[in-house]
C-alpha cells in the first residue's frame, strides 16, 4: 500500500527534508537522486518553503515525489564561477538584512547588491540593524544616516539589539506587526545575530548561535543549513534562518539591467539624454548629475559602478 500526503519543507540538511504535513506532523524525507526540476540548475532541487507531495513507502521511508509551483525562490551561487546554485529558500514575502554597523562591519556595497538582487527577484526587503547596543556616538549617527538613506528609498527599516529584545519595545512591536502573516528569510553576513533575533523572536533557544573572533571581528559561519521557524506568539509569521552570506553574486543580471535594481538610480535615469545611458561617462546622465547634487548618495551610486564592474569582468570568463 502506498500512501501521499502533501506538506511545506521547513528544515534542509541538503540530503534529508523535514517536512511539516498539513496534519501538522513533521516527517522526515528524502529525495530521489536523480529527481530534478525542470529549467532550474541546482545543487539542491527542493529547499526550505517548498511545498511538496511526499510518498510514505511500506518500508517507513518517506519520499519527496513532486514540487509546486514556486511564486519566488533565492539563489546562492556555490562559488562565482560555478553555474550551479544552491536555492537558499522558495516562496518567500520578503527577505530581511541583517545589518550590523559594527561587529562586524557592513559595508554599503553589500547592502545594496543585496537589496538589488532582492529587487531582481521581485522579493520585497527589509533591513534589520542589529546590536545597536554595541554603538558609540559616532557610529548611531552613522546608523541614523544609513537609516534616512534606505528609508527616502522605501525599504523598511529596523533597529534592534537582539540580545535584549523585549516584547514591551516599540521595535519588538512594530517588528511583529511587519511578520504576520509572512515568510521572511532572514540573511547577512556570518555573525550579525541571525540565529539570536531568531531565538528571541521564538521566545527560546532553537538555534545554535556562534561567536565573534576576537582575531576578526567576524561571524565563524555557525548556521550551517536553511530552517524555517513558525513564531509561538503569532502562528502566521515564518523565519527562515540561513547560513550567513559570504558573497551576494550578481552574474545573473545583465548589465544594462543593473540599473533598474537601484530605485533612486532608475526613477533619475528618465531623464538622461540617451535611453541606453550607463551612467559611467555619457554626457547628459541626470542619474551622475543628481550624484554631484547630492540627490542620489554617493555611496549608492558606488555600490552600483561596482556591480557594473563585475559584469564587465565576467564577460571574460
Ligand atoms: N552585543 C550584542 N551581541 C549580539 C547581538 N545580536 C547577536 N549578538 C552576538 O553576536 C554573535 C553572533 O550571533 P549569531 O546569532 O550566531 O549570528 P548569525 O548571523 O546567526 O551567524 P551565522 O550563523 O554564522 O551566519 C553571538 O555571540 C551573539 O550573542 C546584539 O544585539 N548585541
Ligand atoms: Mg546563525
Ligand atoms: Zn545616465
Amino acid at each position: 500500500m502506498q500512501d501521499f500526503f502533501k506538506g511545506l519543507v521547513i528544515r534542509s540538511t541538503g540530503s534529508s527534508f523535514s517536512v511539516l504535513s498539513e496534519g501538522g506532523d513533521v516527517h522526515e524525507c528524502h529525495v530521489k537522486g536523480n529527481f530534478r526540476i525542470r529549467g532550474i540548475r541546482s545543487t539542491n532541487p527542493v529547499a526550505v518553503g517548498d511545498n511538496v507531495t511526499v510518498e510514505q513507502l511500506a518500508d517507513g521511508t518517506n519520499w519527496i515525489t513532486d514540487v509546486a509551483d514556486r511564486k519566488n525562490y533565492i539563489v546562492r551561487r556555490s562559488t562565482n564561477l560555478s553555474k550551479d546554485s544552491h536555492i537558499l529558500a522558495a516562496n518567500i514575502d520578503y527577505v530581511a538584512l541583517i545589518v550590523t554597523v559594527n561587529h562586524p562591519q557592513t559595508n554599503t556595497i553589500f547592502i545594496d547588491r543585496f537589496l538589488a538582487t532582492a529587487e531582481a527577484y521581485r522579493v520585497p526587503a527589509v533591513l534589520i540593524f542589529n546590536k545597536i547596543d554595541l554603538l558609540d556616538g559616532y557610529e548611531t549617527e552613522y546608523l541614523k544616516a544609513l537609516q534616512a538613506l534606505y528609508s527616502s528609498l522605501d525599504y523598511p527599516t529596523f533597529t534592534i539589539s537582539a540580545t535584549n529584545l523585549q516584547p514591551s519595545d516599540s521595535q519588538y512591536q512594530s517588528l511583529m506587526d511587519f511578520l504576520h502573516c509572512s515568510k521572511t528569510l532572514l540573511s547577512g553576513n556570518s555573525g550579525v545575530g541571525k540565529s539570536t533575533l531568531l531565538n528571541a523572536l521564538v521566545g527560546h533557544d532553537v538555534a545554535r548561535t556562534g561567536l565573534i573572533s576576537a582575531a576578526h571581528d567576524k561571524g565563524m559561519h555557525t548556521t550551517t543549513f536553511s530552517q524555517m521557524y513558525r513564531l509561538p506568539f503569532d502562528h502566521t509569521a515564518w523565519l527562515i534562518d540561513t547560513p550567513g552570506i559570504k558573497g551576494f553574486g550578481s552574474f545573473d543580471m545583465k548589465r544594462e539591467e543593473i540599473s533598474h535594481y537601484f530605485r533612486d538610480i532608475f526613477s533619475m535615469s528618465k531623464d538622461c539624454r540617451y535611453y541606453n545611458c550607463t551612467h559611467t561617462h555619457e554626457p547628459g546622465c541626470a542619474v551622475r548629475q543628481a550624484v554631484e547634487e547630492h540627490r542620489i548618495a554617493s555611496s549608492r551610486y558606488e555600490s552600483y559602478l561596482s556591480m557594473l564592474g563585475d559584469c564587465t569582468e565576467s564577460k571574460y570568463r
